[in-house]
């Protein structure tokens, strides 16, 4: 049994380099071997998880930590390791090598500059799970990601103020963190995607101050003589917010109303400056620690279901909110009235049966709801909102628990969500996502990024068409006004748009049905016939279809005209052994089971992150012989 040791070895930390990856590998062994001759001090564990942490000065980085902690605790299969990088990404780099050199089973990693610590984070996930906290490194080599959404963060501060200024206007200052850090970056173009709909909100200026209370105090107190009048400042997070008062007082300059971002709790945290008045509102951006261990606990233990991505919900925080109940998890309804041994009854509006996506989306979510124990209502929306909308509304009536369901098209929803919200019912999207601005109409939204789906495709076009000759292409595209349809093909221009040799020379509406590609493609025979040298799909089903309208023009599918589809399904592997379909870019309709967890996470009460987006690979042909056995859809 190995005995593990707990520590704390960042105290060892000495210079970052080899020496100091030496020196800590050395004193970690002479530690253990310490502990090795009394083990009975040290509990045995199953797993090691070792955390690289940006930095330990930052009090939003603690409390990630301290969350880490106190949830490995309460799990009690995990020993946790934590290393400082100090805000140097050469140290940190040093620290995920020692870890990975110490033997630890899963990294969980937060980086100081994402960009630098991507090739690490790759090399590391070659070897063990890596989860990613709060700033993304680039690509997706790696396990999970977990963070904030900081545009929507910037949004939020926008329409806070844009509401506190009213149609006047006003002077805003602008307290930033790091210049050029991912979060400062988004928040801001957040925020300025708001204020900028208001002509009489003016930025006076902005004030770097990386993340730091002292900074924003010395920075606002070099400059707060030469400002006019300020009717309020926005600080990128509470810490800078706090510091930015001091320096007000310090002038003499009260009754300025300072928002934050953050939220903690704590003496000085975001929750306590709104409480005792010194900021007038927060926005909180979660740090994912519970999240990464509940997470690398199913990782290690190798559940399913394990999403690429999390994004974390914000909520606004005024005081008024601090004195009601405002902050308090969702309470689900049933839970509230004490009838907490109640079967969970979910409503499921599907959009339809017209793909063999959509099937195996239909099977994964009765199985899920059969398993979990859920009693589920479920209605075939027959590829028509209004039959979409009406189960919802039956739903309501039925006073089910939680309603699910994937949108047909992203518009057209707004009233019939306002009457679930009214009813107290919570909404979960899954599958396809709608057009709407006001994200409490849901509580959470789990799918596939069809956007990156849309680029992947591309990016297999460009990466496998040698030569130099032009290349027409035609698109089949799903449903109008989809959500999938617009991603995908977005995702596939945007990529495109990189290499003039290809262009896009028409498209046809094919609905996601093999009909409706087999239709399209005809037509687009009809008129560009040989011209035409591949074909992007947005479904598996039409792609299907387009090879028989191929075939039947005599024309040969995967000879005479290349294609390429996205979904992954069994009949695409067939059609990929048997030389007809490039490559199939995997969506996985098997959502049931992180359903259901939704589903009763939220009736236990705990609040559900605003996105999680699925995990999803590349199929070229020449995986298709191997991969077919292991497709489950
Ligand atoms: O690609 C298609 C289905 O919404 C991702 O809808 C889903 C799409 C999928 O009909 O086959």
């Amino acid at each position: 049994m190995r005995a593990r040791l707990e520590s704390d070895f960042h105290r060892l930390a000495g210079r970052w380099c080899r020496m100091w990856r030496l020196l800590s590998l050395s004193a970690l062994v002479c530690l253990l071997m310490a502990c090795g001759m009394s083990n009975d001090r040290v509990a045995p564990v199953k797993y090691l998880v070792g955390v690289s942490q940006a930095n330990l000065s930052e009090p939003w980085r603690i409390a990630m930590c301290d969350e880490i902690k106190s949830a490995a605790a309460l799990n009690g299969e995990m020993r946790v390791l934590f290393t400082d990088a100090t805000d140097s990404p050469l140290k940190q780099i040093a620290d995920v090598n020692a870890l990975l050199e110490y033997g630890v089973d899963l990294i969980i990693l937060s980086p100081s500059d994402a960009e630098a610590l991507t090739p690490v984070v790759k090399a590391a996930y070659a070897r063990v799970p890596v989860i990613i906290l709060d700033r993304a490194v680039e690509g997706y080599d790696y396990t999970l990601y977990i963070g904030p959404d900081n545009q929507s963060i910037g949004r939020r501060a926008g329409n806070y103020v844009s509401k506190l200024l009213g149609e006047k206007g006003g002077s805003v200052l602008l307290v930033n963190g790091l210049k050029g850090s991912p979060p400062t970056v988004s928040r801001e173009a957040g925020f300025r995607e708001v204020i900028d709909k208001n002509p009489g909100v003016r930025v006076i200026d902005t004030l770097q101050a990386d993340w730091l209370r002292d900074r924003a105090e010395e920075e606002l107190g070099k400059r707060i003589k030469r400002y006019g009048k300020i009717d309020v400042i926005v600080a990128q997070n509470d810490d800078m917010a706090f510091g930015a008062s001091l320096a007000l007082a310090r002038a003499g300059r009260t009754g300025i109303p300072i928002i934050g971002v953050d939220g903690l709790p704590g003496p000085r945290g975001g929750l306590d400056l709104v409480a005792s008045g010194v900021l007038d509102a927060t926005f909180t951006c979660p740090t994912g620690g519970i999240e990464a261990v509940g997470f690398a606990s199913d990782i290690l233990k190798k559940r399913d279901g394990i999403p690429k991505k999390v994004i974390l919900r914000t909520q606004t925080v005024t005081r008024h909110d601090l004195q009601t109940d405002a902050l308090r998890g969702p309470v689900p309804v049933k839970r509230a009235n004490g009838r907490s041994d109640h079967k969970i009854v979910l409503g499921f509006a599907q959009v339809g049966s017209e793909s063999d996506w959509r099937l195996a989306n239909t099977r994964s979510i009765t199985k899920a709801a059969a398993y979990a124990g859920i009693e589920l209502h479920f209605v075939d929306g027959q590829q028509d909102q209004d039959i979409q909308k009406a189960a919802i509304r039956r739903f309501i009536e039925e006073r089910v628990d939680v309603i699910a369901f994937s949108p047909r098209v992203e518009s057209g929803w707004e009233e019939v969500l306002n009457e679930a919200k009214a009813a107290g019912i919570p909404v979960i999207l899954t599958d396809r996502s709608v057009d709407i601005k006001d994200d409490s109409l849901w509580v959470t939204f789990m799918g596939g990024d069809f956007l990156e789906e849309g680029r992947r495709a591309a990016r297999w076009l460009l990466e496998h068409s040698p030569g130099d000759r032009p290349v027409d292409i035609v698109e089949l595209q799903g449903t109008v006004d989809s959500a999938p349809a617009i991603d995908r093909g977005l995702g596939f221009r945007e990529v495109l748009a990189r290499n003039k040799r290809f262009s896009i020379i028409d498209g046809r509406v094919g609905d996601f049905t093999f009909q409706g590609g087999k239709d399209a493609m005809r037509s687009l025979l009809a008129v560009h016939g040989t011209a035409i040298k591949m074909v992007f799909s947005q479904n598996d089903d039409m792609a299907l279809g387009a090879i028989e309208a191929i075939e039947s023009a005599g024309l040969v599918p995967g000879v005479d005209i290349s294609i390429v589809s996205i979904d992954a399904v069994k009949k695409a592997f067939e059609a990929m052994i048997a030389g007809k379909l490039a490559c199939s870019i995997e969506c996985t309709p098997l959502l049931g089971p992180l359903l259901m967890k939704a589903v009763q996470d939220y009736m236990d009460g705990k609040e559900l992150p605003a996105r999680i987006i699925t995990s999803e690979g590349v199929f070229p042909a020449s995986s298709a012989a191997n991969e077919i056995q292991r497709r489950q859809y």
